[in-house]
């Protein structure tokens, strides 16, 4: 049997539970939220590393509507951020709005209407709305001979709590923001830890402190020094990092107060050589930690600086030729940022999928409509994400905007709204413009902000209170409509 509703959301992460609230708060009753988990939290239910924890500051990220007062610490640990999310999706009364276990399957654009298959049964809706995020899929690399290991392999995003690590030669690849939470915290229960690193990162001190019982009264008294606390640290981030993101010569100074850091930490020239980064910090995100170097330098941990070349069944061998015996892999490679599952998922109009429709990179107007995909709106879209700020922000711009539209077709009696072609264009254009210029386009690396032919379709460079402008009416103008 096929479920008719008004709107399908799909995903329960900070832009489906967002998005969720929302529209329940504006008597929007007639909703579904499709999850193929059993639970709420998208990216920070299924990252349960040990040492996983946010580095956005907590006071940033909560929604404007569920101000939290009992953040423990500077930088939240993942298990208050997920219960942070479950609180929301109760207090606002969303849960019986989801379908835990519906992994959605496709979305297609037919007569007039979204079809959506999923493992539970096919739902039909006027208006679909992405929750998807692009962290949801690990990214695993193709390394030859891995089919072959006899040891244990998983992903950092899926982590395998039923082996105990303890006594195990583990080898980590990667050293993005993942790798650098949880090397720390593994390497005291490991016998060896093997570090494959191909690219150094940039890593900052990391300025974290719990927060005290007197500062969670006065949030709590006053929530509105919270707030103001909450602005005060947009703006000075956001006006930092940027100004130094378009100016790259400025970005190096910064770079001073890392390398200051490195050298403070690490004594070994030979491994602070293996970890001196070459590239213009921020041109990948910026990290920050205290425990990582640390880490590194105890004599337990081997950071490997030569490519992989093969793995066999009981261990990696390197492009010079070295065996590394190791009974554990695990991957801190990242997520399927440009190449999204959605992108096979959605089919818009003539059947046309993302993908397809995505030849010459990822866009959409506002990073939120496409082209060709009527009535179809998507949280975190190309061109939203941050290296600055808190991706919060631009969630709740994404679904004020979304909103606004709904509220649009319903006082002009609309039946469908597809972006205009040159108005998602124009947009687009202007993006990419300004990213022309920037650290994360010119900063000499490559990172996930990039696509495979260089593009950067992933960030937002500007500030937030720019892109919540933008975001701030729907305009009708911008957009095909057909009536009812
Ligand atoms: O992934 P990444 P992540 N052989 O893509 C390496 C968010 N996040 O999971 O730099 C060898 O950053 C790759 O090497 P290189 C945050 O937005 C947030 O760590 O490409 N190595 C790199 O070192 C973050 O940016 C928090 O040369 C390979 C690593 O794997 C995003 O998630 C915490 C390889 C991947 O790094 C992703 O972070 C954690 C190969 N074939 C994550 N392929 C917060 O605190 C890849 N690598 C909010």
């Amino acid at each position: 049997m096929t479920e008719q509703h008004r709107i399908v959301v799909i995903g329960t992460g900070f832009a489906g539970i967002g998005m969720a609230v929302r529209l329940k708060q504006a008597g929007y009753d007639d909703f579904v939220v499709l999850e193929r988990a059993d639970d709420v939290g998208g990216t920070w239910r299924d990252n349960t590393y040990p040492g996983c924890r946010c580095d956005v500051p907590s006071h940033l990220y909560s929604f404007s509507f569920a101000p939290n007062p009992d953040w423990s610490s500077t930088f939240s640990p993942q298990p208050e951020i997920e219960d942070y999310l479950r609180k929301v999706t109760d207090a606002f009364g969303v849960r019986p709005h989801i379908r835990f276990g519906h992994a959605v399957e496709s979305a297609s654009w037919e007569d007039g209407g979204w079809r959506i298959v999923t493992s539970e049964g096919e739902f039909t809706t006027d208006i679909l709305l992405s929750g998807m995020g692009p962290l949801a899929e690990p990214s695993y690399p193709k390394l030859p001979g891995i089919e072959d290991f006899e040891g244990e392999v998983f992903h950092s995003a899926r982590w395998n709590h039923d082996l105990s690590l303890s006594g195990r030669k583990v080898a980590v690849i990667g050293t993005g923001a993942s790798a650098i939470q949880f090397v720390p915290a593994i390497q005291p229960e490991v016998e060896e830890l093997h570090l494959f690193q191909r690219t150094p990162p940039w890593v900052m001190p990391r300025p974290d402190r719990k927060i005290t019982a007197a500062e969670k009264m006065v949030y709590r008294r006053f929530p509105l020094v919270q707030k103001a606390i909450r602005a005060g640290i947009y703006w000075g981030r956001e006006s930092m990092v940027l100004g130094f993101a378009k100016l790259p010569a400025i970005m190096k100074q910064a770079q001073k107060v890392a390398e200051k850091h490195l050298a403070h930490q690490v004594r070994d020239p030979l491994l602070r050589a293996k970890l001196t980064p070459d590239f213009t910090l921020g041109c990948k995100r910026v990290l920050i930690s205290d425990d990582y170097y640390p880490a590194l330098a105890r004599p337990n941990v081997e950071v490997v600086t030569d490519g992989i070349a093969e793995v066999t069944p009981t261990g990696i061998v390197t492009d010079d030729g070295v065996k590394h015996e190791v009974d554990t892999i695990i991957y801190g490679t990242g997520f399927k940022v440009t190449d999204l599952p959605v992108m096979d998922m959605v089919h818009g109009r003539d059947g046309v999928s993302l993908r397809e429709a995505w030849v010459d990179g990822m866009e959409a107007h506002l990073g939120t409509a496409i082209a060709g995909f009527p009535n179809f709106f998507m949280l975190i879209g190309p061109n939203t994400g941050l290296g600055h700020s808190s991706m919060v922000f631009m969630i709740e711009s994404q679904i004020a905007y979304i909103l606004d539209a709904l509220k649009t077709m319903d006082a002009q009696g609309l039946r469908e709204v597809e972006v205009r072609r040159e108005v998602q264009r124009a947009f687009v254009d202007g993006v990419r413009a300004s990213m022309r210029n920037t650290i994360w386009t010119r900063g000499g690396c490559t990172s996930w902000y990039l696509d495979s032919e260089g593009r950067n379709t992933t960030l937002w460079p500007s500030f937030t209170f720019r892109f919540r402008r933008l975001t701030r009416r729907f305009d009708p103008g911008d957009y095909q409509t057909l009536a009812m």
